[in-house]
């Protein structure tokens, strides 16, 4: 199949309204990707056609909504290629996710036990682990970047060492979107019997992990970020590790028995889905991975390089601008600033213009202590943005330029 910019648009009906005025151009896909019809469609259908509580009913319309939520299940394993349906826990999203990771390890670490974060994670990868170590009295490494934005693997291999129980990296960074090299990671980690586990929250729009072929432990993803919608997510992890977590949430559905004295838990993956889950946003999530399946992550991936080629090199040429992130490893993120002007005050501006762009810190506030800078204008691109939009961007950016200079 061709990859055929106009007609993916047509997918998208938010592509079609102005925002003050103006055509809208986003370029906030890194904070949350847009919708495609059929998975917005999805969402209609369970409601209007479907709707009951899964695992629990044995009348029809819950067998019926049980089957095609397992199925998304099912989707989401074969898209990852996990070995096992049960290793795909859902989730609220890829904070949920971690933090069920990392409230589970609080019971197993202990004092003097070693973790290792990377120096350009979301807070979300950063602040349960600190909880983790407040409460087991483990040690918290990190794994130092260098000015291009790519870490420093060489640190890396002097931080690892028989104490090192656990590793947590980015797949991309979200601020940079620098690719990191996340199988040497592991592998490495592996090396030492670390577990490790990848925040893949801005990789899975535009790169495919394969899960056995990383022999990565844990990864997390939210479907709000490909084109699925908010507030589901996955913690993919392998089974005999899942196995030896406590549950994180007590509740109905993840028990196997309940009595005033014991409690047992159930099987994976129930053991970890309490309470009733949002049932038509993993439908929808499943959607969501056969629309991208359908152009194709790898058409996807070459398209907006594209876009980010051709968007580096007009930002360029602007004078006093400075691109954070310039590996050669990167995803369509351009995290950048001009001289002089606060990013905030760009972003308010090509607002104006009908431009969505994301200014601030971007939750990942170490990197910002890295370049000595209170944020960055990030513009994040998306398989059905076009060079047409970017040079309305650059138009934007240069007219925000004048006024603030
Ligand atoms: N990890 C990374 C790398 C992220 O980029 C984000 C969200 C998260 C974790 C948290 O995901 P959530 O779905 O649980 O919220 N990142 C962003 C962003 O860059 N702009 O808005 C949200």
């Amino acid at each position: 199949m061709s990859f055929d910019v106009q007609k993916i648009r047509q997918d998208f009906p938010i592509l079609q309204r102005k925002v003050n005025g103006y055509p809208l151009v986003y370029f906030d896909n890194a904070a949350t990707s847009q919708k495609p019809q059929v998975v917005i469609d999805s969402i209609v259908d369970y409601y209007s056609n479907y709707n009951a509580n899964i695992h629990r009913g044995v009348h029809s319309l819950s067998q019926e909504a049980t089957d095609v939520y397992e199925l998304a299940r099912e989707k989401i394993k074969q898209h990852f290629n996990a070995k096992h349906n049960h290793e795909i826990i859902f989730t609220s999203g890829t904070t949920h996710s971690i933090n069920i990771v990392a409230s589970g390890y609080s019971e197993i670490l202990q004092k003097g036990d070693e973790v290792i974060v990377s120096a350009m994670e979301h807070h979300s990868n950063i602040v349960p682990w600190q909880m983790l170590c407040e409460k087991t009295g483990a040690v918290l490494k990190v794994i130092p970047m260098n000015e291009e934005g790519n870490l420093l693997v060489s640190d890396y291999d002097t931080i690892l060492s028989s104490a090192t129980k656990l590793v947590f990296v980015n797949h991309v960074s979200n601020a940079l979107g620098t690719i990191n090299p996340i199988k040497e990671i592991i592998e490495k980690a592996h090396q030492y019997g670390a577990k490790v586990l990848i925040d893949g929250a801005q990789a899975c729009s535009h790169i495919l992990p394969d899960f056995q072929d990383l022999d990565v432990d844990f990864y997390v993803a939210s479907a709000h970020k490909m084109c699925g919608p908010t507030g589901v997510g996955f913690l993919y992890g392998k089974s005999e590790l899942l196995n030896i977590l406590p549950p994180y949430q007590g509740g109905g559905e993840m028990i196997k028995e309940v009595t005033f004295k014991k409690t047992t838990y159930a099987e994976l993956p129930h053991k970890f889905e309490a309470g009733t889950p949002n049932i038509s946003g993993g439908i929808a999530f499943g959607v969501a991975l056969d629309y991208l399946s359908a152009i194709g992550i790898d058409a996807i991936n070459s398209y907006e390089n594209e876009l980010l080629n051709y968007a580096t090199e007009k930002l360029l040429e602007i004078e006093g601008l400075k691109i954070y992130g310039t590996g050669k490893e990167k995803t369509a993120v351009i995290s950048f600033n001009i001289e002089g002007i606060h990013p905030y005050d760009i972003g308010t501006i090509v607002d104006k213009l009908g431009v969505a762009v994301r200014t601030g810190h971007h939750c990942a506030q170490p990197i910002m202590e890295f370049y000595k800078i209170p944020g960055t204008v990030r513009a994040s691109f998306a398989f059905y943005n076009t060079k047409k939009e970017i040079d309305i961007f650059i138009e934007a950016i240069k007219k925000a330029k004048m006024m603030l200079s």
